[in-house]
């Protein structure tokens, strides 16, 4: 074990999941082991303790997950049980935390962002929980980051991480396991996978692009070996590590090829993508996109069809930005609904303390108390389960959602590669005039209260505040802006835009028509164009 001499490195300052970087920068010296000693640190050493670890299959992933085992054993851990070729998704670190009963596990990913040597990695550090760092935890990370002066590395040959069994790095125990396997026994636990069965026997037919990350082999073991799936359902399917040049984010810009083949003549009957990690989803029907946040309303709405939540749902929880559908759900099935900042970590102590069994997130991310992250192929599995039960397609299930419930049109326009000064100075401009706002008109509304969204954990009573500005108005519709903090360039404005249609009214518009006076008033609030130079998004979702 060699103890190396460091300094502290400006900015490794955890975002919304994780420290996130170019590669490059993670492949500088010292900077990967720097960020690893402060998480052993920050969360009051290594010794003795159990980790998972696993990562996407992006570029530089084997390499710093080698890195990670040296300094895991240099730093005392009992034992790191890690995926065959370093690889796991999100979710499947999150349960084989909880099911090993680890201390935490450290996955290398940088999600939806692109891989390869210009593009991103990242690491993120989670809890016993199986969930992402709490903010407190985060919070010593980062202060162990910036006193840092020593680390802890063993100097080792690579362990060979090529197929399940132990091996030994001094005294650490490196357990190497199959990191499909007990996520997907997991999931048989879940769902009735005979009725899925039954469908796909009956010809049913599905698509799912796993953008070469690292869905393909949780998919195609599922999908296509356990539940009968036609063989070539799911495409992409082996990771890479630059994604085949991908941009591995399941949204209607970046899954153009798979919407193309939804829209189609004669496409499939049901279509789905996940991201780089395997934590996002996006859900598809012929002619038919489903935005999250009605994804996460319909399946709330009909989780009672699936075994694992036949007793019923003890609440949900969105992220603020996420669009109110499914607390409409809430209210009719008489349960509790949460509203957090934007970020899994939120969810945590809801789902620990029992309060909410279903949470989501506009940004493509669902999933429920059987991890503690979004689960990508879980929210697969929830819509084929929810088809099946009710023997109906996505379009149908849709539609009487919105005709039982009403519907939240809803839509996302990320502007992309900002100058951070102009970007918080435009959001600083409209900071100051919230108080001023309630009572103004705008797009033809009122405004109800304008102010900048703080989360008080109703579990813990911590206080998170400067989550997002506001605008109300009196009919239910809504304006939040927001800067991303999970992008490694400049900075990206999220600008969220939602209005809500009853039952009776026409429930068949495009969005981004239904929307279009609340997109202006936004604009006039904030001043994009002025502030921003521009006024058209990079990516609508
Ligand atoms: C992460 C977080 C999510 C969050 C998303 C978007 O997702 O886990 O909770 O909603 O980022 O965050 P932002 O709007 O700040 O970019 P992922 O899939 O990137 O880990």
């Amino acid at each position: 074990m060699t103890i190396i001499t460091t300094a502290p490195i400006d900015g490794q300052k955890p975002g919304t999941s994780g420290l996130r970087k170019k590669t490059r920068v993670f492949m500088g010296p010292h900077y990967l082991e720097n960020f690893v000693q402060a998480i052993f640190n920050g969360i009051g050493g290594a010794e003795g303790k159990t980790f998972v670890l696993g990562g996407d299959g992006r570029y530089f992933n084997d390499r710093a997950a080698q890195v990670i085992l040296r300094m895991a054993a240099a730093n005392g851990a009992a034992r790191v049980i890690v995926g065959a070729g370093a690889i796991l998704s999100t979710p499947a670190a999150s349960h084989l935390i909880r099911a090993r009963g680890a201390d935490g596990g450290l996955i290398l990913s940088a999600s939806h962002n692109p891989g390869g040597e210009d593009e991103d990695f990242g690491v993120k550090f989670n809890s016993a929980n199986g969930g992402p760092a709490s903010e407190a935890v985060t919070e010593a990370i980062y202060a162990q980051t910036r006193g840092l002066r020593t680390y802890r590395i063993s100097e080792a040959q690579d362990v060979d991480l090529t197929g399940a069994g132990e091996r030994r790095l001094g005294a650490t125990v490196v357990e190497v396991v199959d990191p499909v396997a007990a996520y997907a026994d997991l999931m048989e636990t879940i769902f009735d996978f005979a009725a899925i069965r039954a469908m796909f026997d009956a010809g049913f037919a599905l698509r799912f692009d796993a953008m070469n990350a690292v869905t393909g082999p949780y998919a195609r073991e599922i999908l296509e070996h356990r539940l009968g799936a036609a063989r070539g359902s799911v495409v992409n399917a082996v990771p890479l590590p630059d994604f085949g040049g991908m941009h591995p984010d399941p949204n209607p810009t970046w899954a153009r090829d798979l919407v193309a083949v939804l829209n189609g003549a004669g496409g499939p009957d049901f279509g789905a993508a996940s991201d780089g990690d395997g934590d996002r989803n996006m859900i598809l029907g012929p002619g038919v996109y489903v935005s999250p946040s009605d994804s996460l309303a319909v399946l709330a709405a009909n989780a009672h069809l699936v075994p694992a939540y036949a007793g019923g749902l003890k609440g949900v929880a969105r992220s603020m930005p996420t669009s109110a559908a499914v607390d409409r759900v809430a209210a009719a099935l008489g349960i509790e609904c949460f509203e957090t900042p934007t970020g899994w970590k939120f969810f945590g102590n809801l789902l620990d303390a029992g309060r909410v069994t279903l949470c989501g997130e506009e940004s493509f991310g669902t999933g429920s108390d059987h991890v503690r992250e979004k689960d990508g192929i879980w929210a697969v599995l929830m819509w084929l389960n929810i088809l099946a039960a009710r023997g109906e397609g996505v379009g149908a299930v849709l539609a009487a959602h919105w005709a039982r419930f009403g519907r939240n049109y809803y839509s996302r326009h990320d502007f992309e590669g900002l100058d951070t000064g102009a970007a918080e100075a435009m959001l600083a401009a409209l900071r100051a005039r919230l108080p001023d706002l309630a009572g103004a008109e705008a797009g033809g509304r009122r405004i109800r209260a304008a102010d900048e969204f703080s989360y008080a954990d109703p579990v813990d009573g911590s206080i998170a505040s400067g989550q997002g500005l506001r605008i109300l108005f009196e009919d239910g519709a809504r304006i939040v802006l927001r800067l991303s903090g999970t992008g490694t360039a400049g900075a990206t404005l999220r600008l969220y835009l939602e209005r809500y249609e009853g039952p009776g009214g026409d429930l068949g518009l495009d969005p981004q028509v239904a929307l279009a006076p609340i997109i202006r008033a936004a604009h006039e609030l904030a001043g994009i164009g002025a502030h921003l130079g521009r006024s058209t998004p990079d990516v609508i979702s």
